[in-house]
């Protein structure tokens, strides 16, 4: 059943089967061939956090149309597209309206047993649709605060693999972070060390 954790923020445990989680690891191997990379962030640390992109590629903090590298950022698969919006439609009762922003953008993070990622807000985009997050791997301890600050008040919540959060309305610019994942928690059969994220989000930047 879903759980609205905050007005706008729903999450619906166990939303993908096994069968579809195996499916989406094996999809991100192949989407994560050219390798993970770690940011350096402005002030100079790195993100423990590796990351990749479809359709867009994000760095700290910009959407860029090309990978590091000068070569272009893979396609934006219509498998993640209608993901969306199903996971859009199950969380809320309704799908995206018609004029909203089309899901354009998929990062791919992959945290190891030491990873986590701090409390931070996603405005990079300049569409407010929801972001669409998926769990695949090791579960995590996910961290929901508030759109005022950084700090408290906040909320923890385990994200297992196959969960769905879904984060839009008044939570779409919420600060949020995952202070740590647990490892050795990933279901055996994904063949999985550690835990990916898939967030899928509408940049409302031109096509
Ligand atoms: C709440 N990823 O990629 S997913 C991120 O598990 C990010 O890798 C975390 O935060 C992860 O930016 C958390 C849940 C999530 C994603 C986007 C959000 C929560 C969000 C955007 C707005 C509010
Ligand atoms: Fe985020």
């Amino acid at each position: 059943p879903p759980v609205e954790i905050a007005p706008g923020a729903v999450h619906l445990p166990g939303w993908l089967s096994e069968e579809q989680q195996i499916v989406l690891v094996e999809r991100c191997r192949e989407w994560a061939r050219g390798g993970m990379r770690h940011h350096t962030m402005p002030r100079g640390g790195r993100m423990s956090v590796g990351m990749t992109a479809l359709g867009l590629y994000w760095r700290p903090y910009a959407y860029e149309r090309v990978l590091p590298d000068g070569s272009p950022v893979p396609p934006f698969p219509e498998e993640l597209g209608d993901l969306a919006v199903r996971a859009v439609e199950v969380a809320y009762g309704a799908p995206p309206a018609p004029e909203a922003a089309p899901y354009d953008v998929a990062l791919i993070n992959f945290y190891d047993a030491g990873a986590h990622m701090g409390m931070h807000r996603d405005r990079d985009e300049v569409a407010r649709e929801p972001v669409v997050s998926l769990s695949l791997g090791d579960t995590c301890v996910f961290r929901f605060g508030n759109t005022e600050t950084r700090t408290r008040p906040h909320t923890d919540v385990e994200l297992r693999s196959g969960d769905l959060f879904v984060f839009g309305g008044p939570s779409r610019l919420a600060y949020h972070g995952v202070p740590r994942t647990r490892s050795g928690t990933a279901p055996p059969a994904l063949g999985l060390v550690g835990r990916l994220n898939i967030t899928l989000r509408a940049s409302g930047l031109p096509a």
